[in-house]
């Protein structure tokens, strides 16, 4: 079951529920988590997860079917929460046999419902201690603590305060997320009791991430202080990188304007940005690592450094700390 060469890690109750080699989930960004993708992290011993996001219900069941037919390992399906196609994603997805559902943006009441009779392992994204222990009574089998670091769409706290409250609200597995790009990260994760990691912006610069060329090299051109959070006052506040088009938004921030305001200016921009390349105008979703991603490598091999380098420092780490 395991790889001849590589490095080895223990199983633990995410590797035992996912059926992976490695207990790492890849992030569901919309537009970028493609069945690609998703095939790719789920070849290389994760679990690769396809964004349903707003995709028309055949578009989806296109990329399910072809993410069947690059890889014979499982993979997920992410359903955002607040799109208006959550009904037919979830009935496209009990109708594939789909094993894994992660859930984002929003109560995930609704798929836990429809999914926990069909056992599809449900995996609700969530940025807080009491919406942990919500889903885990309402039957989440795991659940990913999403701390501000992350990119798109996030919480309040971060990633370094959430996971250990979260790891002592539930007994259920939880996922760390948010600002985990590298061995060290997840090392970290580890440590405040996380038992896997979610990975987003470290896939979108992979070799086999279809977001634009342009998406990926301002990734890998951002520092730290390149990201800024828009629409707090919205209730829906969006992590991005600098650009023209999160300068219009701080205005409407300052204005105080209406959310029709916010949903007029951000229409079509992820789209603008993941698959035309418009860096201007365009929403650059991405999270407070980016500085620390300075390539485009095989998906495989950055799932291999991460848990290699997590092995290293985590089997030094004693030596350099105690006497
Ligand atoms: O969902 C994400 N990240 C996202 S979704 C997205 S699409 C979007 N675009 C523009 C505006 C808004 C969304 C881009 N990035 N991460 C997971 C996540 N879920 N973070 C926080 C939450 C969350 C929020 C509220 C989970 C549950 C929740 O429940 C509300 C409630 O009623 O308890």
């Amino acid at each position: 079951m395991k790889r001849e060469k590589g490095v080895f890690f223990r199983e633990n109750r995410i590797t035992r529920l996912f059926g992976c080699e490695y207990p790492i989930l890849q992030g569901g960004m919309a537009w970028v988590a493609d069945a690609e993708l998703a095939a790719a992290v789920s070849n290389g011993g994760g679990v690769g997860i396809i964004a349903a996001a707003n995709m028309p219900p055949d578009l989806l069941e296109d990329e399910i079917r072809k993410a069947e037919s690059l890889t014979d390992k499982p993979f997920g399906v992410n359903i955002m929460m607040m799109s208006s196609t959550v009904d037919s994603v979830i009935e496209i997805v009990t109708r594939h046999h789909v094993p894994i559902v992660t859930t984002g943006a929003g109560s995930p009441g609704k798929v836990l419902d429809a999914l926990k009779p069909h056992g599809t392992i449900v995996v609700p994204v969530i940025a807080s201690v009491a919406q942990a222990k919500r889903v885990e009574k309402q039957g989440a089998d795991v659940v990913v603590a999403e701390g501000m670091e992350a990119g798109g769409h996030i919480g309040e706290i971060t990633t370094m305060a959430l996971v250990p409250q979260i790891v002592d609200a539930v007994e259920i597995p939880v996922i760390a997320a948010g600002g985990i790009a590298d061995g060290r990260g997840a090392a970290a994760a580890f440590a405040l009791g996380a038992e896997g990691i979610q990975v987003g912006t470290r896939f979108v610069c992979s070799a086999e991430s279809t977001a634009h060329q342009a998406y990926k090299e301002a990734v890998i051109g951002a520092r730290d202080r390149s990201n800024v959070i828009t629409g707090k006052v919205t209730g829906h506040p969006v992590r991005c990188l600098k650009n023209k088009l999160t300068a219009k938004f701080e205005e409407l921030d300052r204005e105080g304007a209406p959310i029709e305001e916010y949903e007029k200016l951000g229409a079509g921009k992820l789209r603008a940005a993941v698959v035309d390349g418009d860096m201007e105008w365009g929403s650059v979703m991405a999270g407070q690592i980016s500085a620390l991603i300075n390539d485009i490598l095989p998906t495989a091999k950055i799932i291999e450094d991460i848990f290699g380098e997590a092995q290293k420092i985590l089997s030094e780490l004693p030596g350099k700390v105690y006497r």
